[in-house]
């Protein structure tokens, strides 16, 4: 049977690669790219499009049976800035939106769904580096506990309804294709459009606030990869770990003189940065690379040297 794969929440920074790379394994009418507002030219254009609410549970079925949709990827959910800031919205988003997904599958409407979660779900008390698989995990933020109940949720519809729900802790990702927005991480993508705009940058994270991060090529194979293993090689149904490198600001700025030689950075921390030093610095993803074969590729300098070559023809400067 062919596959029709939901994307929701496809006009974000994931959402904007994950439709493409899915297009090209579906075939571009068989990927439904989802969101409020419209996705990136590229995304209209190539395939379907639909309006979609994430919270409204009936348009959601509406769509899912009218294209016969067998997979839900779901996107949408409110990061962790942004969400201390709406706690109310953030929950209830975050969460109403997995239960509408989950309950299509728990009635055999859809067959597989992949639902992010996030680095978030550790906390405070968590073992900052090489952070384990199974460990303390008592977070601390809205966007936290959030993933966190969301993770308990996925592991328990799985046990209870046999439900196939895959899912990565991401950590912060960056990509050059389409803006972050609302996440602790972000200054890791803003870094390179400044640096290449005004030639500095003011991190609202200080210097030595190391976290582990992601180039987003890597993010998006680890989720198809994850996607695309057979069922029984998924062993953990909550969310698996995965790295790619670790980095603070004073590192990103070092790589980032080494192409831009008069880049300044300057710090003026705010309240993420007490989000950022409730999370790990480093993660151990030994079960994902056992489990499916997840190996990350990219590494602080390639990811430099990718981002500044295409950042720059994006923005058209020299
Ligand atoms: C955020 O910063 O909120 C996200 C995340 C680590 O999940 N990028």
């Amino acid at each position: 049977m062919k596959e029709t794969v939901l994307v929701i929440g496809a006009s974000g920074q994931i959402g904007t690669e994950l439709v493409m790379r899915l297009r090209e394994i579906y075939g571009d009418s068989h990927v439904i790219a989802s969101d409020i507002k419209d996705a990136a030219e590229v995304v209209m254009q190539s395939g379907p499009f639909e309006n979609l609410d994430a919270m409204d549970g009936s348009r959601l079925t509406e769509i899912v049976k009218q294209y016969k949709v067998t997979q839900v990827y779901l996107l949408a959910a409110m990061l962790s800035a942004t969400a201390e800031q709406h706690r109310d919205f953030a929950w209830k988003l975050n969460m109403e939106s997995l239960f509408h997904v989950l309950n299509l599958a728990k009635d055999g409407i859809i067959k597989k769904v992949y639902w992010p979660s996030s680095i978030a779900v550790f906390g405070p008390t968590t073992p900052r580096q090489n952070t384990p698989q199974f460990t303390v995990m008592e977070p601390d933020t809205v966007y936290g506990i959030s993933k966190q109940a969301g993770e308990r949720w996925c592991e328990y519809y799985n046990k209870k309804f046999n439900v196939d729900v895959r899912s990565i802790r991401y950590p912060g990702l960056i990509g050059w294709k389409a803006a972050p927005g609302g996440g602790t991480t972000d200054y890791a993508v803003h870094i390179y459009h400044e640096a290449l705009k005004h030639g500095k940058y003011e991190s609202f994270l200080g210097p030595e606030t190391t976290l582990p991060m992601m180039y987003m090529p890597d993010a998006i194979r680890a989720t198809v990869d994850l996607m695309e293993t057979a069922s029984e090689n998924v062993k953990i149904r909550s969310s698996y770990n995965v790295a790619g490198f670790s980095f603070n600001p004073e590192d990103i700025a070092a790589e980032v003189k080494k192409h831009i030689p008069e880049f300044e950075i300057s710090y003026a921390p705010d309240y993420r940065q007490q989000i950022a030093n409730s999370w790990p610095q480093s993660i151990d993803d030994s079960h994902a690379r056992s489990d499916w074969g997840w190996a990350h590729q990219y590494d602080l300098a390639d990811m430099t040297n990718d981002m500044l070559l295409n950042l720059r023809k994006q923005l058209q400067v020299s």
